[in-house]
């Protein structure tokens, strides 16, 4: 429970900053956009990771005002960017059962001035384990605006293949976990699979986690153009983006 009063603090006092990491066209060696990723500079334990204090966030309901606080700074961070890149923002479960995410999400887009267009909202499987009705009527609502919507972490989750025809995604990511070891021919398959089903549902399709050069050659070979990964750059503060996007451009 100290971390919890901690998070508390750490929101008030400005102790929660956004990284961001690349969406690299491999094709042409250009970056479309950038991931938000959550951090957290606590004053004494150091950079600690969103894999340990979002759950704790979830269960404390917290992460309704950090998910606000999220929306509206990588929105704000992106109205200074070129005008084609596109921002995405990672949302928990938790987050569409807040009466006012809809209204966050717009506040966020006015306040920043940017396109709704340019919001990319990524959600994981397991938001399909909630009741689905009210899921399908938020992401609805997405489209509505122009956002687009990316399935993260595809293959990993508990969920059925159908809610890939039930959901309006635009955008399909194949989880590091099938990239990190291509040497297996499962993974191959695994791959290969993701980008023909993407292609038949004509949803865009992205590779995450890719590290190594041989990684992107190869799925590059099986048509996959936008990748994200250490390849091509670690996730950075918003300082460095001039210069993130000058050395891999
Ligand atoms: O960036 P990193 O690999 O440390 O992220 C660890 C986990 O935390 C990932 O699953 C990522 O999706 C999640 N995460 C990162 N930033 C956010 C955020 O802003 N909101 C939510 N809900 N999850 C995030
Ligand atoms: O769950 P989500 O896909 O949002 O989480 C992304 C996480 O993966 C972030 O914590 C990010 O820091 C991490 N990540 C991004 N690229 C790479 C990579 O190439 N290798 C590894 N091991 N982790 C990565
Ligand atoms: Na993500
Ligand atoms: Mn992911």
């Amino acid at each position: 429970r100290e971390m919890e009063l901690d998070l508390k603090v750490a929101l008030e006092n400005d102790q929660l900053e956004l990284f961001y990491q690349p969406f690299v066209d491999a094709g042409r060696n250009t970056v479309s956009g950038f991931e938000a990723l959550l951090r957290w500079r606590h004053p004494v334990k150091g950079m600690i990771s969103p894999a340990v204090f979002v759950p704790l966030a979830e269960e404390t309901g917290l992460i309704e005002q950090i998910g606000t606080w999220c929306l509206q700074t990588a929105c704000r961070q992106a109205a200074e960017w070129p005008s084609g890149m596109t921002i995405s923002v990672n949302l928990s479960p938790v987050q569409f059962r807040s009466p006012t995410l809809l209204s966050d999400i717009d506040s966020a887009l006015a306040q920043s001035g940017i396109e709704p267009k340019r919001l990319q909202i990524e959600v994981t499987e397991s938001l399909f384990l909630d009741e689905s009705d009210n899921i399908l009527a938020i992401l609805q609502a997405f489209r509505k605006r122009g956002l687009t919507i990316s399935m993260d972490d595809f293959g990993t989750g508990y969920s059925s293949l159908g809610y890939l025809s039930r959901f309006p995604f635009d955008k399909i990511k194949i989880d590091q976990s099938f990239v990190r070891d291509l040497s297996r021919p499962e993974n191959i398959a695994i791959v290969r699979s993701v980008i023909s089903l993407s292609r038949a549902l004509k949803m865009n399709v992205m590779a995450e986690g890719i590290e190594t050069h041989e990684q992107m050659q190869i799925l590059y070979d099986e048509g996959c153009r936008e990748m994200q990964g250490y390849f091509f750059s670690k996730p950075r503060p918003g300082a460095e983006l001039a210069q993130m996007t000058a050395e891999i451009g």
